[in-house]
C-alpha cells in the first residue's frame, strides 16, 4: 500500500491522504482547554471521539449521507471520503451559552436570530437555531449571518445545509436527553461528492464538536459544567494559569477522572461497552 501523506493537522486530529478519493482521519488523545493544547494526553480520547462520531454516522443516514468509508482496527483511524468542503461551520445551537450567547447579551440576537428578551445563560432556546460561522484559519470562528452564508455557499445549499444541520441536532439532541446528555449546541462541517451531492463529514456530535452537559444539575441562569472537560477546567483554574500556550501538565488523577467520563459519554449515547469498542470497532456501526 501508498503510503499515507500527511496533509494536515488540527488541534487534536491528524489528516491524511491515502489517494485521491479516500482520506484518513487520526483522532490523537490530546486535549484541548481555553484553546490551548496540554502538554498531558487523556488515554483513549481519541478512541472515544472516534466510536462516537462513527456510531451518529451510522444512525444519521436516513437524514443525509456521510463521509465515514470504515473504522480501523486501532479504533481511533477513520477512512473517509474526500469531498469539496463547504466554507462555512454549521452550528446549530439549541441553548444559549458561548458565543451566542455573548451575542445576545451585546445585541438581542445571534446570526441573525432574533431571540426573545429576558433570556437566561444556558437557557434552551423556543427552537434550536442554525448559526454558521465562518472557519478561521487562525484564531477564532466568527458567527456570520445568512446573508453572509448565503455569499459563501449560495442561497439553495444555504437552505439545504440549515435544513440537515438542524434534523441532524433535533435526532441526536433527542437521543441524547433520553440518556441524560444535553447537547447544548454542536458544529457540523459539510462536503460535496463528485456529484454535487451533500455529505456529512469531519467528526459530528463528540464533545469536541460539541457542548455536552450533563442533565442532572441542569441550572438556566449560570454556566454549565462540561460533561467531559469540567475536571480540567477546575484544575486549570486552581493554579491560576493565564491561558496562553503553554498550558500545564495534568495530575493523574485529573487524567483519570476525565478518562472516565469519556468512557461514560459513550457508554450513556451508544448503549456499548467501551471495552467492547476496543475489541471490535466495528460494533458502532451495526
Ligand atoms: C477536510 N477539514 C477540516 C482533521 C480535520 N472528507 C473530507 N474531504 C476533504 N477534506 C476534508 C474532509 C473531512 N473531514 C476537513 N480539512 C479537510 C477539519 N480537519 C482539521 C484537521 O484535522
Amino acid at each position: 500500500m501508498a503510503p499515507a501523506v500527511h496533509l494536515g493537522s488540527g488541534k487534536v486530529r491528524e489528516l491524511y491522504a491515502l489517494d485521491d478519493e479516500r482520506l484518513l482521519l487520526v483522532a490523537t488523545d490530546r486535549i484541548s482547554t481555553f484553546d490551548v493544547v496540554l502538554p498531558t494526553e487523556i488515554p483513549d480520547k481519541g478512541r472515544v471521539l472516534t466510536g462516537l462520531s462513527a456510531f451518529w454516522f451510522a444512525r444519521t443516514r436516513s437524514i443525509c449521507p456521510n463521509h465515514l468509508l470504515a473504522v480501523r482496527s486501532d479504533g481511533r483511524s477513520t477512512e473517509c471520503r474526500r469531498l469539496e468542503m463547504l466554507p462555512i461551520e454549521c452550528v446549530v445551537r439549541g441553548y444559549l451559552t458561548g458565543s451566542g450567547w455573548k451575542d445576545y447579551v451585546a445585541t438581542g440576537s445571534t446570526s441573525g436570530h432574533a431571540l426573545p428578551p429576558g433570556l437566561v445563560e444556558s437557557q434552551e432556546l423556543p427552537e434550536p437555531i442554525f448559526t454558521p460561522a465562518t472557519k478561521a484559519t487562525t484564531g477564532h470562528d466568527e458567527n456570520i449571518d445568512a446573508e453572509t452564508a448565503v455569499e459563501l455557499v449560495g442561497a439553495d445549499r444555504f437552505r439545504e445545509v440549515e435544513r440537515i444541520a438542524l434534523a441532524l441536532y433535533r435526532f441526536a439532541s433527542a437521543h441524547a436527553h433520553e440518556r441524560g446528555i444535553i447537547i447544548a449546541d454542536t458544529k457540523f462541517e459539510f462536503g460535496l461528492d463528485p456529484d454535487g451531492v451533500l455529505v456529512l463529514a469531519d467528526e459530528a456530535l463528540t464533545p469536541d464538536s460539541s457542548r455536552f452537559w450533563p442533565m442532572d444539575g441542569y441550572r438556566p441562569g449560570q454556566a454549565q459544567p462540561s460533561f467531559d472537560k469540567q475536571f480540567v477546567r477546575d484544575y486549570c483554574e486552581s493554579l491560576g494559569w493565564d491561558k496562553t500556550d503553554p498550558g500545564p501538565e495534568l495530575p493523574e488523577n485529573v487524567v483519570a477522572g476525565t478518562r472516565e467520563r469519556y468512557i461514560e459519554a459513550f457508554a450513556l449515547l451508544t448503549g456499548i461497552d467501551f471495552d467492547a469498542y476496543l475489541d471490535n470497532p466495528e460494533i458502532v456501526l451495526r
